[in-house]
């Protein structure tokens, strides 16, 4: 099978909500075929960038599932579906993202702000930044801005991570920001914030550091502020 036969293979698969070839599909009836974990499997085989499978597979897949729900095709538990179907290629592709050193190039606490339960996206940068060689605290989805300040201060991380996926959450970024300001740490941390309702734009509104449209660029904007 050729490589983009494959990325759309598997992108096929995250929308059928197929973890595994037992998996029957959004469609049904397709049990016995390759799914997610078998076709990522066999692209790494193949040497497909795994950087390609994350973004023109999981990720383009995820929009069209967002397409299908938004339309009314899809419910909660085939958006879930979708989801573990990602969780289960990233666990596989994790350790080919890696290019780590032994030293530790930083500290960076990560949250999906709270009110907001997807996390998909976070956990992709929290990989990426782990296998670059970054110290990561993960304080999962739904975190309030006052908890977020604390860990920070606890752990001294020196970079902050931000997720939203809802317009109506993304707000909470500011709130995020204005905790920090409060805590007297703003001008100590460097804000990153991501998500798909998240813009350049929206960043310098809320005061946050820098956008960053996907984890990829994440990791080329963290070593750019090394320098
Ligand atoms: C999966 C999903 C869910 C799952 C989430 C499961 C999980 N564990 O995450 C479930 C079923 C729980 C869910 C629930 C809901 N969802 Co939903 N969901 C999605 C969906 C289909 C995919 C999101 C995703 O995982 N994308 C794939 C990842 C890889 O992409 P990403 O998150 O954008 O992340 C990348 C970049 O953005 C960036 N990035 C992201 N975060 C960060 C952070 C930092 C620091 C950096 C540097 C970069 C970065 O890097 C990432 C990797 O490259 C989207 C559709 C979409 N187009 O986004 C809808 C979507 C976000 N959901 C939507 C809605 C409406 C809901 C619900 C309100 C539905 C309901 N009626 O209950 C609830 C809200 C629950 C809540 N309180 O949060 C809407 C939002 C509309 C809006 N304008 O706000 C969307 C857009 C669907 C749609 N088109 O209608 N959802």
């Amino acid at each position: 099978m050729n490589a983009q036969k494959l990325i759309d293979k598997i992108g096929f698969n995250v929308i059928q909500g197929r973890v595994t070839a037992e998996d029957e599909g959004f469609d049904e009836g397709l049990e016995g075929q390759p799914a997610v974990t078998e076709l990522v499997t066999r692209a790494l085989e193949e040497k497909i960038d795994p950087k390609k499978i994350v973004l023109d597979a999981l990720t383009a897949s995820m929009e069209t599932v967002g397409e299908k729900f938004d339309k009314g095709e899809y419910l909660i538990p085939d958006m879930l579906a979708s989801a573990e179907c990602v969780g289960a290629a990233m666990d596989i592709l994790g350790p080919h993202l890696v290019d780590a050193g032994i030293e530790s190039k930083g500290k960076i606490v990560l949250a999906t702000v709270k009110g907001d339960l997807h996390d998909i996206g976070k956990n992709i940068v929290g990989i990426m930044f782990k296998g670059a060689g970054f110290e990561v605290t993960d304080l999962g989805s739904d975190v309030s801005s006052e908890r977020i300040a604390d860990e920070l201060e606890r752990t001294g991380a020196e970079y902050l991570g931000l997720s939203a996926l809802l317009t109506t959450t993304m707000w909470e970024m500011k709130e995020v920001i204005e905790a920090l300001k409060s805590a007297g740490i703003r001008d100590q941390i460097r804000v990153l914030i991501g998500g798909a309702p998240t813009s350049e734009s929206f960043a310098q509104e809320i005061g946050a550091d820098v956008h960053c449209r996907d984890a990829f660029q994440a990791i080329d904007v963290l070593r750019e502020m090394k320098k």
